[in-house]
């Protein structure tokens, strides 16, 4: 009965991924074939879907605005941190090349001195080149002073002086002539005005125990 029937069209319904089917008048499928996107084909694009697919780009949009936005704040505001911290120190601190100095006026011993400075959230100072110790030596005079610890010793190895701030050797030195002499078992460096160098300040070893003013450094 099949070849007495009249054949109908049906229209795909989905062009990408529908099928075509021709039946007979009884409604049994003679022939299939595969949809495709040919010029024939129809496609339909239903308004919700639109406004869907408007909606997640704008809210996509919207997150992508907003992640950049904090990144960018984030970013500011570590730099001013940073910048803060090169241009700027706490009350009573002396700013000196992105570092900041405490000045202890007291008379202590190179430990107490330390001590003193790690309660600070520093340490005693570390001389690194001759720049910080000619600022060092000018600083010194101003605050009239004429003995005052920095931070090396040679407690741990006699004549192996090691920064106490992080533990490294001490490479550039200033010296006073003879010294260091380790008198009387003297391990830690000061600053000082030896009259014998004409009040010029230099390097001595002296006993730890001694008591000095001292200068911290972070
Ligand atoms: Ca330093
Ligand atoms: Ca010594
Ligand atoms: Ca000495």
């Amino acid at each position: 009965m099949a070849s007495q029937g009249i054949e109908l069209q049906y229209e795909c319904p989905d062009m990408t991924h529908g099928d075509e089917h021709r039946y007979d008048i009884c409604g049994v499928a003679i022939e299939k074939k595969k949809c495709d996107n040919s010029p024939h084909s129809k496609k339909v694009e239903l308004p919700w879907k639109l406004w869907i697919k408007i909606i997640l780009v704008v809210v996509m949009v919207s997150i992508m605005s907003l992640c950049i936005s904090i990144a960018v704040t984030v970013l500011m505001n570590t730099r001013n941190d940073e910048v803060a911290k090169i241009w700027s120190c706490e009350n009573e601190w002396i700013l000196n090349n992105g570092h900041c100095y405490f000045f202890g006026s007291s008379n202590t011993s190179w430990q107490a001195a330390e001590n003193h400075c790690k309660r600070l959230r520093s340490h005693l100072v570390k001389i690194n080149d001759v720049g910080e110790n000619l600022w060092l030596k000018t600083l010194m005079k101003e605050l009239g002073s004429s003995d005052m610890w920095i931070g090396a010793n040679d407690c741990g190895t006699e004549g192996q002086y090691k920064w106490v701030s992080d533990g490294s050797n001490v490479t550039y030195t200033d010296w006073d002539r003879l010294q260091p002499d380790d008198l009387n078992n003297e391990d830690c460096i000061e600053l000082w005005d030896n009259y014998k160098t004409l009040k010029i300040s230099h390097w001595n070893d002296n006993r730890c125990s001694s008591k000095f003013h001292y200068m911290c450094e972070k």
